[in-house]
């Protein structure tokens, strides 16, 4: 081999050895056998050899392009095999290691207890019903027996919306029972159902919310007692508060929609606020629930008839009684969207709807 051919190769083999990574080895390669490469432009000017060196340079030239051809891909192995290794170290996983902590959403202490409600009344034949949060004047007032100028409207802090012609504006609901008023005028009786929803009123501070959620149920059939009302009630409230002896007091009341009318109280004690009669020191009562035999005007008002159907209704505030049930003072986390609070109170999306085997059936 001539001594240009030799240099060559010793060193081309020289900076392919030492090249570091697949980018220099790349321009080791276009050096030599690129379009303007040393090789290719000593095999370009083979024709300007004379023409008895010709056969033997061509053939020396092409030895030496299969060498240093197969010296090149040899070298682009090892650098690819020492590139894998660098990676596989580096992307080592150790499956010792502890995993990193990853946050659940909750379920919101408010939902849980409309599931909770629902899952009760459910298991007692009770269906779930809807209905819109703006409301005409007649079916949150009207219907119920609740006139203009009747003094129950005062206590409502109703929202009122612009209203259209010479028509009473509509609402905001103030609570859900418009909604009981459309179930009667859409289906015929017997009725089981309960209603939990949004309900509105202007008044804001530690108990009270402009926005919060109301829980009534309806049931109508041609025989139902005020004995059904005490026991549909006191079944529900041990379930809910997961306290089998429960004390439940049914006490003498007055709502324009029902009659006669009775608030429901629970026994608590005053000192701890645990829910119960444990002890005499403290114990006492709680009102919880307002409730009542369906005023027969309402009745007729949905097109019923009183002399045929009777039933009982009742009421509370589902806020109310999940702040009861978790320990909790003021009301206003609830709408505030805290995580951390959401985080603590909240409870696990999948864990399962927990009842006292009083519940329902
Ligand atoms: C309370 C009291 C109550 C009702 C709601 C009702 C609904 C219809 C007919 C008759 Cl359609 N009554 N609902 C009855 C008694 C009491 O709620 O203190 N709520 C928070």
């Amino acid at each position: 081999m001539s001594d240009d051919l030799q240099r060559l190769k010793t060193e081309t083999e020289a900076s392919l050895a030492a090249a570091a990574d697949l980018r220099a080895w790349d321009a080791i390669r276009i050096a030599v056998l690129g379009r303007n490469g040393s090789l290719t432009g000593l095999l370009r000017d083979l024709g300007k050899a004379p023409p008895e060196q010709r056969r033997e340079r061509g053939a020396a030239l092409n030895r030496l392009k299969d060498a240093l051809t197969e010296a090149i891909e040899a070298r682009r192995a090892e650098l690819e095999d020492a590139a894998l290794d660098v990676r596989l170290a580096s992307e080592r996983i150790d499956p010792s290691l502890p995993p990193r902590p990853h946050r659940t959403g909750a379920i919101h202490p408010i939902a849980r207890t409309m599931e909770e409600i629902a899952a009760i009344f459910g298991a007692m034949g009770c269906t779930v019903s809807e209905g819109p949060d703006v409301e005409s004047d007649w079916y949150n007032f009207g219907a119920l027996n609740i006139p203009a100028h009747h003094p129950a409207r005062a206590d409502h802090d109703t929202f009122y919306l612009p209203a259209s012609g010479n028509k009473p504006p509509p609402v905001l609901r103030t609570h859900t029972s418009p909604v009981q008023i459309r179930t009667m005028l859409m289906q015929p009786p017997p009725i089981r159902t309960i209603v939990i929803g949004r309900t509105y009123r202007a008044d804001h501070d530690a108990t009270h919310s402009p926005m919060f959620h109301q829980c009534e149920g309806l049931m109508i059939d041609r025989d139902l007692t005020l004995g059904h009302l005490k026991g549909c009630l006191t079944d529900f409230l041990r379930a809910f508060f997961a306290i089998a002896d429960l004390p439940v007091r049914f006490r003498s009341s007055y709502f324009p929609f029902t009659e006669p009318s009775m608030e429901v109280d629970i026994g608590w004690n005053r000192r701890t606020g645990e829910l119960g009669h444990k002890d005499g020191n403290g114990s006492d009562w709680l009102e919880i629930l307002g409730s009542g035999m369906v005023h027969p005007r309402v009745l007729a008002n949905c097109g019923i008839d009183p002399r045929e159907w009777q039933g009982f209704a009742w009421g509370m505030g589902v806020e109310r009684v999940t702040m009861l049930k978790h320990g909790m003072a003021d009301l206003r986390p609830f709408f505030e969207s805290d995580i951390r609070w959401l985080q603590h109170y909240g409870s696990a999306p999948l864990s399962p709807t927990i009842l006292h085997e009083g519940a329902g059936a």
